[in-house]
């Protein structure tokens, strides 16, 4: 047991060492950096196509799966370049493997880079990028106890998106309950509430990271 702890406590410092390596590289770019993270299918590929729609240009992103590059082409087809992880097993990304991605993208003219963790509530959670600001979305199907069973993301969440408001009224999601535990987690989490299909809260979205800065 102690030899586990261990490891994975050496395997966190090697990381926080091309996180910090990331976080130079980002700065010396300008760049504000979001690291989104949710459960499989909450709607963060969704909510890219839409920055990608607003943003065009101004926008990269680096998205996470387990195997395929079917974020990537619908980021691209959106509007804005993609480079595509493929961690073929792995539940998170490292901080070496979005390294290992720079190479691939064209940062002239960008402010914003997103890169989208692999969907998963868990193990995403405590690993560093060299982000500015982790973001944690949480769509009103997956129940509003979700930031009280996984509170290692919504301790860290600089903000939460409720997407798939659209579907409020079918579900039974209390969103004041949630937001409630998300903020005895963390008092100072900032809240978005977001649809896709009907356009709702982009607006807010869009005018918060305006109002980003990257790292000084
Ligand atoms: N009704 C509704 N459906 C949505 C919304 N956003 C996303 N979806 C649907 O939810 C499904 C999953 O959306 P994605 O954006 O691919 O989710 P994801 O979090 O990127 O999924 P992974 O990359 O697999 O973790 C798709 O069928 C979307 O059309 C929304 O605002 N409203
Ligand atoms: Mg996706």
């Amino acid at each position: 047991m102690a030899e586990k702890i261990e490891v994975k406590q050496s395997a966190q410092a090697a990381n926080n060492q091309v996180a910090a390596e990331n976080r130079v590289f980002f700065k010396e770019k300008g760049l504000v950096v979001l690291n989104l993270v949710s459960s499989p299918g909450s709607g963060k590929t969704s909510l890219l196509e839409k920055m990608a729609n607003h943003y065009g240009k101004g926008l990269a992103v680096i998205t996470g799966d387990i195997q395929m590059t079917f974020d990537a082409d619908r980021v691209r087809k959106a509007g804005s370049q993609a480079a595509q992880i493929e961690t073929h097993g792995t539940c998170h990304l490292t901080a070496a493997m979005v390294q290992s991605k720079f190479g691939e993208l064209d940062l002239k003219g960008v402010r914003l880079l997103v890169i989208e963790n692999i969907g998963n509530l868990v193990c995403p959670s405590t690993y560093d990028l060299g982000e500015n600001l982790k973001v944690a979305l949480l769509s009103v199907t997956e129940g509003d106890e979700k930031p009280m069973k996984y509170p290692a993301l919504f301790l860290r969440a600089g903000a939460v998106v409720f997407t798939k408001m659209d579907l409020l009224p079918h579900v039974d999601f209390d969103v004041a309950r949630a937001k409630e535990d998300c903020l005895k987690l963390n008092p100072q989490v900032k809240f978005f509430s977001t649809s896709c299909k009907t356009g709702t809260g982009l607006a807010e979205w869009f005018d918060f990271l305006q109002g980003l800065q990257p790292n000084s």
